[in-house]
C-alpha cells in the first residue's frame, strides 16, 4: 500500500490525479515537496504565493465528525473565537461535543480593538456569553496571533491544563486558529508560517498534527462554517475590507432622532427616538459611513448600494442579501453589535433599529467602552 501523505498547509490528503479535488498536487511538486520535507498541495501553493483561493467545500458532516471525535478523546480543547465577532464565532452546542474535556477560551485579534476598550470587561462578557451557551472554560484569554500578543500566557495555560495530553484547537472558520498555531510553532521551533492561513473562510481542510515535545500532539482543525458570520455573504475582494488590519479608530457621530447611519452597504443604524447625543461607530477604518435622514434611508440605500455604499462592490450587489431590521428599546448605554462587522455605541436611552444582511445577527450588549 502506498504511504498516505498530507499537505502540511491545510491537512488535506495528497493526491496527484484529480486537479479539482482536495489535496491535488502535481507529481513534480510532490517530488520536490518530499525532498524538502515541506509538502504543500496546489491549492495551498496558490493561496500562499498569489492569495488566490480555489473553492472546495467541506460538508456539515465533516465538521460533525470532527466535533464528535472530540468527545471521545482525552484532550485539552482550545476554543478560539474572534473577539470582533464573538457571537458569530461560537460553535453551537460545543459543550455537548467535548464531554468532560477542559476548555480554554481564547479571544483572538485583540490588536484591532481600540486601546480605550476595557479588556477586563471584554473577558467578563466572554465568560458570561460562554456560560449562557453552556460552556465552562477553565480560563478566558485574549491574544493576537498577528501581533503577536499574550503568546507566552497562552502557551503557559496550555501547558497547565493539558497535563501531558493532546491539544485540539477548534473554532469557526477565519478566527485565526492556524495563525495562532503558526505563532506557537515559530516560538517553539523557529519555523515561520508553516500552516497556510488566509482571509478566506475555509482555509484549513483537515486535521493538521503538530508534534509536541512529550510525544503528544497539537491539532489544528478546519473551521466550522457558521452561517451567521458576515464573511460568508461577501465577495472575495470585500473580505479584505471588512477584516480590520489595524487598530480600529472609533468614529463619533452627533445624531438627532430620525437619522440613519449606513456602514458601507453592509449594515444600517437608525436612531428612531431619543435625545440628540454622540454615537460611536467601531468598524474597520476602511468602511465608509454615511449619514442620512431616516425618512429617506430606504431610497438612499436602493440608489447607492454598490456605489457610494460599499462594500458590496457593484458586481456583487445582485448576490448580496437584503438588509433585515431588528428594533431595540434601550434603557442605558449599550452596544448594537453587527456580527462580524463591528458595533455602534448608543450612549443612553433610545429606540434604535439595526439592519444587517439576512442571515447575520444584530444584537445588544452592555457597552464595552
Ligand atoms: N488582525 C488580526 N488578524 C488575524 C489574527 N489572527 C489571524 N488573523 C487573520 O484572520 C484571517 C484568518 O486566519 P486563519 O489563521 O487562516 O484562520 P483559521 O481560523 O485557521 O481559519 P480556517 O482554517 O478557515 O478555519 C487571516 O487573514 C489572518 O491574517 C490576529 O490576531 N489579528
Ligand atoms: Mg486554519
Amino acid at each position: 500500500m502506498e504511504e498516505e501523505l498530507f499537505c502540511i498547509g491545510c491537512g488535506a490528503k495528497i493526491q496527484t490525479t484529480q486537479p479539482d479535488e482536495l489535496g491535488y498536487t502535481p507529481q513534480s511538486a510532490l517530488e520536490k515537496g518530499l525532498e524538502s520535507g515541506e509538502l504543500y498541495c496546489q491549492r495551498c501553493f496558490r493561496l500562499r504565493h498569489y492569495n488566490e483561493i480555489q473553492d472546495v467545500q467541506l460538508t456539515d458532516d465533516d465538521f460533525l465528525r470532527l466535533l464528535n471525535e472530540l468527545g471521545r478523546k482525552d484532550a485539552l480543547i482550545v476554543n478560539v473565537v474572534d473577539i470582533f465577532d464573538f457571537n458569530g464565532s461560537l460553535i453551537p452546542g460545543l459543550h455537548r461535543f467535548i464531554g468532560d474535556n477542559p476548555v480554554l477560551l481564547v479571544g483572538n485579534k485583540v490588536d484591532i480593538l481600540p486601546k480605550s476598550l476595557k479588556k477586563g470587561r471584554l473577558i467578563q462578557w466572554m465568560k458570561e456569553r460562554a456560560y449562557e451557551e453552556g460552556l465552562r472554560p477553565e480560563e478566558v484569554l485574549l491574544t493576537s496571533a498577528r501581533k503577536p500578543h499574550q503568546m507566552d500566557e497562552l502557551l503557559a495555560a496550555i501547558e497547565k491544563y493539558r497535563e501531558g495530553r493532546d491539544v485540539y484547537v477548534v473554532g469557526v472558520t477565519n478566527v485565526g486558529k492556524s495563525t495562532l498555531i503558526n505563532q506557537i510553532i515559530k516560538q517553539t521551533e523557529g519555523i515561520k508560517d508553516l500552516i497556510t492561513t488566509s482571509r478566506f473562510p475555509g482555509t484549513t481542510l483537515d486535521k493538521i498534527e503538530i508534534p509536541l515535545d512529550d510525544g503528544s500532539f497539537l491539532f489544528d482543525t478546519p473551521g466550522i462554517i457558521h452561517r451567521h458570520q458576515m464573511a460568508h455573504y461577501l465577495g472575495k475582494n470585500d473580505l479584505k475590507i471588512i477584516a480590520p488590519h489595524k487598530e480600529i479608530k472609533p468614529k463619533v457621530y452627533q445624531l438627532n432622532a430620525e437619522q440613519t447611519l449606513f456602514l458601507g452597504g453592509l449594515a444600517r443604524f437608525d436612531f428612531i427616538q431619543g435625545e440628540r447625543s454622540s454615537f460611536i461607530a467601531y468598524v474597520a477604518n476602511e468602511i465608509m459611513i454615511h449619514r442620512t435622514k431616516l425618512a429617506k434611508a430606504d431610497a438612499f440605500y436602493e440608489k447607492h448600494v454598490g456605489g457610494l455604499l460599499q462594500p458590496p462592490r457593484p458586481e456583487e450587489v445582485e448576490d448580496f442579501p437584503e438588509l433585515v431590521r431588528f428594533e431595540f428599546s434601550l434603557k442605558e448605554k449599550t452596544d448594537i453589535v453587527f456580527a462580524g462587522l463591528g458595533w455602534v455605541m448608543v450612549p443612553g436611552p433610545a429606540v434604535i433599529a439595526g439592519w444587517a444582511p439576512k442571515g447575520v445577527d444584530v444584537l445588544t450588549r452592555k457597552a464595552l467602552v
